[in-house]
C-alpha cells in the first residue's frame, strides 16, 4: 500500500449559476475547499468538500491540510486513514468540519485507490457502471425563477425535480409548486424541501395542506436534529418525509431510524464520513426498508448509489462543475460516468486559479 506523500488544501469560491437559494438562506458562490492526496509513488486523488458558507472556508481547508500532515508517512488506505483520524479526534468527538475533514480526505484516498487499479470508483467498488436515474434539484424559490430554471432542467430529461419552498407562507409554496409543474408537466414527479425552516405544527398544517398536490416527498421539514418532531410530522400527514443530508455519521442516521423520523434517506457523502462513511451507512436504509438517494457530490454519489442495494434517486446540482475539468453528465434524466480510473473529480486548473477565495 501506498503510503500519503502530502495533502493540500485550496479554497475557492466557485461560480454558481444560478446561485443558490434556501429557506435558511442565500448561497451566492460555492465556497469549497479542493482537496489533493498525493502517494510516494507519484498518484494523487482529488475531492473536494463544500462549506455552505465562507465563514468557515479557511477554518475548514486548515483542517484538511493540518490532518493531512499528521498523515504524511502512513498508508494512504482509506479505512486506516479514517480509523487514524477519528481516533485522533475521540476526545473532540468529530461531529461537524472535523467530520467533513475526514470525508473529504477519504474521497481523495478512494480516488487514489481508483487511479492506481486503472478503473473508475464504481468498479472499484464491486459495481458495474450505469446510468444512475437522477432528479433536477432547482436552486431558485421564486415561482417565475423556477419557472425559468425548470424548464432549462427539463432539457436533461428528468423524470423527477425537487424546489425549495418556506421562504413565505403556505399559499406561496404552492404557487412555487404549481409553477414547477406548469413547466416539468403533469407526468413528473415533484418533491419540496423546507430546509429546516417549520416548527412542528406548521409543518403538520402545511403538509397536510398540500396533500393534494401529490409530493414525492417533503424534504427536513423542521430542524435536522429534531428526530422526535420529524416523527410526529410523519404520523400526521401522508406525504412522504425525506431526511438525511444532515446526518453527522452512521450514529444519527440510526438514532433518526430508530425514532421513525423519515420514510426515505438521502446521504451527503460529506458527513456521512466520505464513501467509507457511506458503505457503512447505506445498509441501515436498506434494512430499515428506506429508498436511499444522495445530497450533492453528484459523480461520487452515482458511485455509491450504482452499489448501494434500495437506491432511489441521485440529487443533480452540481455545485463544483465551475471548477472541475469534467463536470457531471446527464443524458436523459441519469448520471453517466466516464469508464475511467477514478472517481470523476479532477480540476480545470484555470477555473481554479481564477476563483481561490
Ligand atoms: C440544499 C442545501 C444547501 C444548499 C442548497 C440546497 C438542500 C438540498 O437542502 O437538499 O439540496
Ligand atoms: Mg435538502
Amino acid at each position: 500500500m501506498p503510503t500519503v506523500r502530502s495533502v493540500t488544501a485550496r479554497a475557492v469560491l466557485a461560480p454558481l449559476d444560478p446561485p443558490l437559494q434556501t429557506a435558511s438562506g442565500e448561497v451566492p458562490t460555492a465556497p469549497l475547499v479542493l482537496i489533493d492526496v498525493t502517494t510516494d509513488d507519484g498518484v494523487t486523488g482529488h475531492a473536494y468538500l463544500f462549506c455552505y458558507t465562507p465563514l468557515v472556508l479557511p477554518a475548514l481547508a486548515s483542517l484538511v491540510s493540518e490532518f493531512g500532515a499528521a498523515l504524511v508517512g502512513t498508508p494512504a488506505a482509506p479505512g486506516a486513514v479514517e480509523a487514524d483520524l477519528r481516533s485522533r479526534l475521540r476526545l473532540l468527538r468529530p461531529q461537524g468540519l472535523a467530520t467533513m475533514a475526514i470525508s473529504g480526505i477519504d474521497m481523495a484516498c478512494w480516488d487514489v485507490l481508483a487511479r492506481r487499479s486503472g478503473q473508475p470508483l464504481v468498479r472499484l467498488l464491486g459495481g458495474e457502471p450505469r446510468p444512475v436515474r437522477a432528479y433536477g434539484s432547482l436552486r431558485r424559490m421564486a415561482p417565475d425563477e423556477v419557472a425559468a430554471e425548470a424548464a432549462q432542467l427539463a432539457r436533461l430529461g428528468f423524470g423527477a425535480y425537487k424546489v425549495k419552498v418556506g421562504a413565505a407562507g403556505l399559499a406561496r409554496d404552492r404557487e412555487v409548486i404549481r409553477a414547477l409543474r406548469d413547466a416539468v408537466g403533469p407526468d413528473a414527479d415533484v418533491a419540496v424541501d423546507y430546509n429546516q425552516t417549520l416548527p412542528v405544527p406548521e409543518a403538520i398544517r402545511r403538509i397536510h395542506a398540500l396533500a393534494d398536490e401529490d409530493l414525492l416527498w417533503v424534504e427536513e421539514p423542521t430542524r435536522a436534529d429534531d428526530a422526535a418532531g420529524h416523527a410526529r410530522i410523519r404520523a400526521s400527514v401522508s406525504t412522504p418525509i425525506q431526511l438525511g443530508e444532515s446526518w453527522w455519521g452512521a450514529d444519527e442516521m440510526t438514532a433518526s431510524i430508530t425514532a421513525g423520523a423519515g420514510d426515505h434517506a438521502m446521504l451527503d457523502v460529506a458527513r456521512i464520513g466520505g464513501v467509507t462513511g457511506w458503505l457503512r451507512a447505506a445498509p441501515l436504509a436498506h434494512a430499515a426498508g428506506l429508498p436511499l438517494s444522495s445530497h450533492f457530490w453528484p459523480e461520487i454519489s452515482a458511485a455509491l448509489l450504482t452499489v448501494s442495494p434500495g437506491a432511489f434517486l441521485l440529487e443533480y446540482l452540481d455545485v463544483a462543475a465551475g471548477v472541475l475539468a469534467e463536470p457531471t453528465r446527464i443524458v436523459d434524466g441519469a448520471v453517466v460516468l466516464p469508464d475511467e480510473p477514478g472517481s470523476g473529480v479532477a480540476w480545470d486548473e484555470d477555473a481554479v486559479e481564477r476563483h481561490r477565495a
